[in-house]
C-alpha cells in the first residue's frame, strides 16, 4: 500500500506529497503523515523551504466526511493546521483540482499559496450543515475582503483560482504538474521571490456594516438561515485574539456537528453517491454517441435539451410540420435559458444547436444508439411507437420510455427485443431537474441498466434504480401522501394553512400551490384513469374535480385553488370554499381545526408509510434511494436528508403510534407497513437497512 504522505528532498528544498485517493480527504493517515513529515524536515538543517502538494486529481478536498460522528483520532485537523503555520521553515501549498474545506484551511496555514490554472478553492462546509472548523473563519478574513469572506463561508460555493488570486487568497497562478510546480515554488520561497506570510499575523479585514447586514439577512430566514448564521458568528470571532477566535470557531463547529441540519445534509451528500451502487454497476454500458427523442412537447424538448447540453447529437421526431417548428422553438429557448443561467457559453450555443435535428421522418432514427419516447401517456400510443422503433432502429439500440407511471413490461411487449427496453423517467423541466428514475423491466438487459446510469452521469443527473409499479418510486409515493392533504382539507383544515405549514417545514411550495402550478387537469385525468381501479374502501375527495369541471386548471387558466392576479399575487379562489362545504354536507362531516404541527405530522407520516412500502416491495433498492428521489425530484428539504432519514429522527415507535391513532378516522388509508412495525418492535432503523443492502 502506498504511503499516504511522502517526503522528497532536492538539495536544500523539500516537498511533502499527500496521496490519499480519491480526493486526498484529510483522514487520520494524512493528518499524522503531514505532522511526521514536518517533524522530519524541521529537524533537517539542510532544508530551507518546503512545498506541500497532492497527487491525483485534486489538492485536499476537505476533512474526511466518513470520519464525522466517530471518535476523533489525533492529530485533529486544527492541530495540523496550527503546526503548519508554526513551522520554522517556510511552506508553500500548491493547489490543483478543488481545494475545499479543510483543504483550503490547510493551505491558509501555509506561508504562501500557488494555484494551478483551472483549479478552484472553496469552503463548502455549510452545504453539510457545518462551518469551517480548522481556522478558515479566522484566517480567510486575514487575506480576503469581507464580501468574499462572507460569500465563500456562508454560501459554500467555490471560486476559481483566478478569482482567488484577485481576492488575495492565493499569491500566484502557475501552469503545469503540481509536483514540478512544487519544486519550483519551494525554490522561489527559499530565494525570497515568493513572499512568506504567517496568516495569523496578518490584519483582519472585516467591515462591520457588511457583517451586520449579513447577520440581519440570515436572522430573517428563520430555520433556513440557521447554518449560515452559525458560520457568520464564527467569522465575527476573527476580530478577537487569534487563539480566542479559533476556540470560538471550534465550539461552534462542535455545535454544528451535533445539529439536525448536519445529519440531514451529510445524508443527502452520501445519498447522491450511494444510489449508483446497483447490481448492474459492473456491467459495461453501451456507447451512446447519438440519440433520438419521440415527441417534441415540454418533456421531449426538455429531454432533448438535456442531452444536447451533454454534447449528444439528438434527432427529435414530431408528427406534423407545425409541431416540428414548436419543438425547435422550445429547445432553442431552453438552450438560451442555459446561456442566461451560465450553464452554456454563447459560443457553445451555436455548436449545440447544430447538433439538433427535428423531423417527421422516423427513419432518421435508423442509426441512433438510444431513443427516448415522450409521447402521450396511453399504452396504445406507446405500443404503436415502440412497434415502429422496433422496425426502424438498429440492433443494440436502446428503446426507452419516459412514461411517468405506465408499465414498462407491458410496453416491451410491442417489440421483438424486450432486453433493450427500459424506463428513463425524467422530471419536468427535464433539462433542469436532477432526478432520473431508471425503471428496470423484467427482461431489461443488465448492460442496458448500466447504460441508463452512465447516461445520467453524462447528463449530470442523479439516477435512481426503480422497479415496475404504478408510478415507480416518486409518483407512487406522491399519489399516496397527496391524498392526506385532501382528507385534511375535507376534515376542516384550510388549504392555504396546509400550504403554509408545509412551507414552514421546508417544502419549496405547498401541495395546493404545486397542483395549481403543474395543472389540476393532470391530476384530474389521473384520477379518472385510476377510477376503475380505486378500491371501494378508499376515501375520495371530489373538490379538485369540481374546480376542473368549472374549467379552472390552476395557474395556466389563471384560477385553481387560488386566483392568480396580473401583479403576480394570488388569493384563494372563493368557489372552492363552497365546493368544500357542499362535500362536507354531503358526507356529514363536521369540520374541525388543525394545528400546523398536526398538518405536517400527518403529511410526513403518510409519505413515510408509502416510502416504507416501496422499499419493502423492492421497488427501491434501499431507503437511501427513496431519500434521493425526494431530494432530487420533489424538493424535499435537503437539510432533513429525505423522508426516511427524517423517519429515523421521528422514530418507528412514534410513527406506528401516530398511524394507529389516525387509523381511527380511516383504517384503510392509515395502515402500518410491516417494515415499520418490525423497526418499532426491534429498534432497527432505516439507516441500519441502508448499511445491510
Ligand atoms: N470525505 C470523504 N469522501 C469524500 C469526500 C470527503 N470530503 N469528498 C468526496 N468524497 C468521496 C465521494 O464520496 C466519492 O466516493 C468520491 O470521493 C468521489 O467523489 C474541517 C469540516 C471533491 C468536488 O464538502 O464536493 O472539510 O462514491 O463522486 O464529482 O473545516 O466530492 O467514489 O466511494 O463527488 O469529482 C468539506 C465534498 C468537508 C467536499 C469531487 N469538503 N466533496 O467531486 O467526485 S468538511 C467537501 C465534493 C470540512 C473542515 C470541514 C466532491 C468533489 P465514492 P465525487 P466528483
Amino acid at each position: 500500500m502506498t504511503e499516504v504522505v511522502t517526503i522528497q528532498k532536492f538539495d536544500d528544498i523539500a516537498t511533502i506529497c499527500i496521496d490519499n485517493p480519491p480526493v486526498n480527504a484529510a483522514g487520520h493517515a494524512m493528518r499524522k503523515g503531514v505532522v511526521d513529515a514536518l517533524d522530519t524536515l524541521e529537524a533537517d538543517p539542510a532544508v530551507k523551504a518546503i512545498a506541500l502538494y497532492c497527487a491525483g486529481r485534486t489538492f485536499v478536498a476537505g476533512a474526511d466526511i466518513r470520519e464525522f460522528g466517530k471518535p476523533s483520532q489525533p492529530p485533529v485537523l486544527p492541530d495540523v493546521c496550527n503546526r503548519l503555520e508554526a513551522s520554522s521553515k517556510p511552506i508553500v501549498a500548491i493547489l490543483h483540482g478543488t481545494a475545499l474545506g479543510g483543504g483550503l484551511e490547510v493551505a491558509l496555514c501555509c506561508h504562501a499559496r500557488v494555484g494551478i490554472t483551472g483549479s478552484k478553492v472553496g469552503l463548502p462546509e455549510v452545504n453539510l450543515g457545518l462551518l469551517p472548523g480548522s481556522g478558515g473563519t479566522i484566517r480567510l478574513p486575514r487575506v480576503a475582503d469581507t464580501a468574499t469572506t462572507i460569500k465563500m463561508i456562508t454560501g459554500g460555493a467555490p471560486i476559481s483560482a483566478e478569482d482567488a488570486l484577485k481576492h488575495g487568497i492565493i499569491d500566484r497562478l502557475e501552469d503545469g504538474d503540481p509536483a514540478q510546480v512544487a519544486v519550483a515554488m519551494a525554490k522561489e520561497l527559499r530565494d525570497g521571490k515568493l513572499k512568506a506570510r504567517v496568516t495569523r499575523d496578518l490584519l483582519v479585514n472585516l467591515s462591520a456594516d457588511k457583517m451586520s447586514a449579513a447577520r440581519s439577512k440570515f436572522e430573517a430566514l428563520g430555520s433556513k438561515g440557521v447554518v449560515a448564521l452559525r458560520a457568520l458568528r464564527a467569522i465575527e470571532g476573527a476580530t478577537k485574539l487569534v487563539n480566542e477566535g479559533l476556540a470560538a470557531e471550534r465550539a461552534l463547529f462542535i455545535e454544528a456537528l451535533a445539529s439536525d441540519e448536519h445529519h440531514g445534509l451529510k445524508h443527502a451528500f452520501f445519498a447522491e453517491r450511494a444510489v449508483a451502487n446497483i447490481p448492474e454497476a459492473k456491467e459495461p454500458p453501451r456507447e451512446i454517441k447519438t440519440a433520438g427523442v419521440i415527441g417534441g412537447g415540454t418533456m421531449g424538448s426538455g429531454i432533448a435539451t438535456s442531452m444536447l447540453l451533454a454534447g449528444i447529437p439528438v434527432t427529435v421526431i414530431e408528427m406534423a410540420e407545425d409541431r416540428v417548428a414548436f419543438a425547435v422553438k422550445t429547445i432553442t429557448g431552453n438552450l438560451q435559458g442555459a446561456v442566461k443561467r451560465g450553464k452554456l457559453s454563447q459560443q457553445a450555443f451555436d455548436a449545440t444547436v447544430a447538433k439538433l435535428t427535428v423531423t417527421t421522418d422516423m427513419n432518421s432514427l435508423s442509426d441512433v444508439d438510444l431513443v427516448i419516447e415522450a409521447v402521450f401517456e396511453s399504452m396504445e400510443v406507446k405500443h404503436e411507437v415502440f412497434a415502429k422503433l422496433d422496425a426502424v432502429c438498429k440492433t443494440g439500440a436502446i428503446l426507452a420510455s419516459n412514461t411517468s407511471y405506465l408499465n414498462i413490461d407491458e410496453i416491451a411487449k410491442a417489440v421483438t427485443r424486450p432486453q433493450d427496453v427500459i424506463g428513463l423517467h425524467f422530471f419536468s423541466p427535464a433539462h433542469v431537474m436532477r432526478l432520473l428514475e431508471v425503471v428496470v423491466a423484467g427482461k431489461t438487459a443488465p448492460d442496458v441498466v448500466a447504460t441508463g446510469f452512465a447516461l445520467a452521469k453524462r447528463l449530470r443527473k442523479v439516477a435512481v434504480r426503480a422497479g415496475v409499479c404504478d408510478g415507480f418510486i416518486g409518483n407512487r409515493i406522491l399519489a399516496h401522501y397527496a391524498r392526506s392533504t385532501g382528507y385534511m382539507m375535507m376534515d376542516g383544515a384550510d388549504y392555504e394553512q396546509i400550504d403554509n405549514a408545509l412551507v414552514g417545514f421546508g417544502a419549496a411550495m405547498g401541495p395546493f400551490t404545486v397542483g395549481d402550478l403543474s395543472g389540476l387537469d393532470i391530476g384530474w385525468a389521473e384520477r379518472k384513469r385510476r377510477a376503475p381501479l380505486r378500491p371501494a374502501e378508499e376515501r375520495y375527495v371530489g373538490v379538485a374535480d369540481k374546480i376542473c369541471e368549472a374549467g379552472d386548471f390552476g395557474r395556466k387558466t389563471g384560477k385553481g385553488y387560488y386566483v392568480y392576479w396580473p401583479d403576480g399575487s394570488k388569493t384563494k379562489n372563493p368557489d372552492v370554499a363552497q365546493f368544500i362545504a357542499d362535500e362536507q354536507a354531503e358526507r356529514g362531516i363536521t369540520p374541525r381545526s388543525f394545528t400546523d404541527k398536526e398538518i405536517v405530522d400527518r403529511y410526513i407520516t403518510a409519505m413515510i408509510v408509502e416510502c416504507a412500502r416501496v422499499v419493502e416491495e423492492g421497488i427501491a433498492l434501499r431507503p437511501i434511494d427513496v431519500d434521493a428521489v425526494f431530494l432530487f425530484g420533489y424538493g424535499f428539504p435537503r437539510h432533513r436528508g429525505g423522508p426516511l432519514c427524517y423517519a429515523d429522527k421521528i422514530g418507528a415507535q412514534t410513527l406506528v403510534a401516530r398511524i394507529n391513532t389516525y387509523a381511527k378516522d380511516d383504517a384503510y388509508y392509515w395502515r402500518v407497513p410491516a417494515m415499520l412495525q418490525k423497526m418499532a418492535d426491534d429498534g432497527t432503523t432505516f439507516a441500519d437497512l441502508n448499511k445491510e443492502r
